[in-house]
């Protein structure tokens, strides 16, 4: 059976990096202690998409962290990744679910009650849902309100993750909200030093999912 915790879920962002540089700072993240990865290609061909997706997959496998997909079920397979992530305008959970199996992780962006209740109900194991506040990362997004996070994370018994323009100086709105754990891009993928922002990250997550 598929475990994972998304206490620290990094989502990655190779646009401005060489792939060396983007494949460090990846393994950086994992360094310091990010729980769970998911590689995010929006601009890649299929056969891009695979062949960076092997070469993460390579090294998440030496940390033993799960490594999810964004959007495509196909590439997923191609690489047996651990899982995918699939908005809302993706393959339905349900069909994925049916395709896939049990075993992989299926996680599902939601942005309200109803389509968080329909994702659990179709099969998906976690959500994500935002964005909390305004992000750089993903420019069509529309904001979730820290009242609506409230309202999912006891809609559905599945782990809830909040994402969206997330950082050290600003998760504090977070408190006293029963989420799993928090999605960042830019807060790791473009610091200084990521694997150190990642330890940081990970404390401050630990602490703000102890209810
Ligand atoms: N979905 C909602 S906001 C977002 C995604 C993929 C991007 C979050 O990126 P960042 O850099 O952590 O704000
Ligand atoms: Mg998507």
């Amino acid at each position: 059976m598929k475990a994972f915790d998304t206490t620290l879920y990094f989502i990655t962002d190779s646009t401005p990096y060489t792939e060396e540089e983007f494949l460090f700072r990846t393994e950086e993240a994992l360094k310091g202690g990010a729980t769970i990865i998911q590689l995010r290609e929006k601009n890649r061909t299929t056969r891009e998409y695979i062949s960076l997706a092997e070469k993460v997959h390579k090294i998440t496998h030496r940390y033993n962290i799960p490594l999810i997909i964004d959007d495509r079920i196909d590439v997923a397979m191609a690489v047996k990744s651990e899982g995918v992530h699939l908005g809302q305008s993706d393959m339905p959970v349900k069909i994925a679910r049916s395709i896939l199996g049990n075993d992989f992780i299926i996680g599902a962006t939601t942005k309200t009650v109803p389509q968080a209740v329909e994702a659990y109900e179709q099969g998906a194991d976690y959500c994500g849902v935002g964005a909390i506040f305004p992000t750089t990362t993903k420019v069509k997004t529309v904001l979730t309100s820290t009242k609506t996070l409230s309202e999912i994370c006891q809609a559905v018994p599945i782990p809830v993750n909040a994402i969206g323009g997330l950082n050290k100086t600003n998760l504090s709105v977070l408190e006293g909200i029963k989420i799993s754990g928090i999605c960042v891009v830019s807060a790791i993928m473009h610091a200084k030093n990521p694997k150190e922002e990642t330890e940081i990250l990970l404390s401050m997550a630990k602490k703000l999912i102890q209810h």
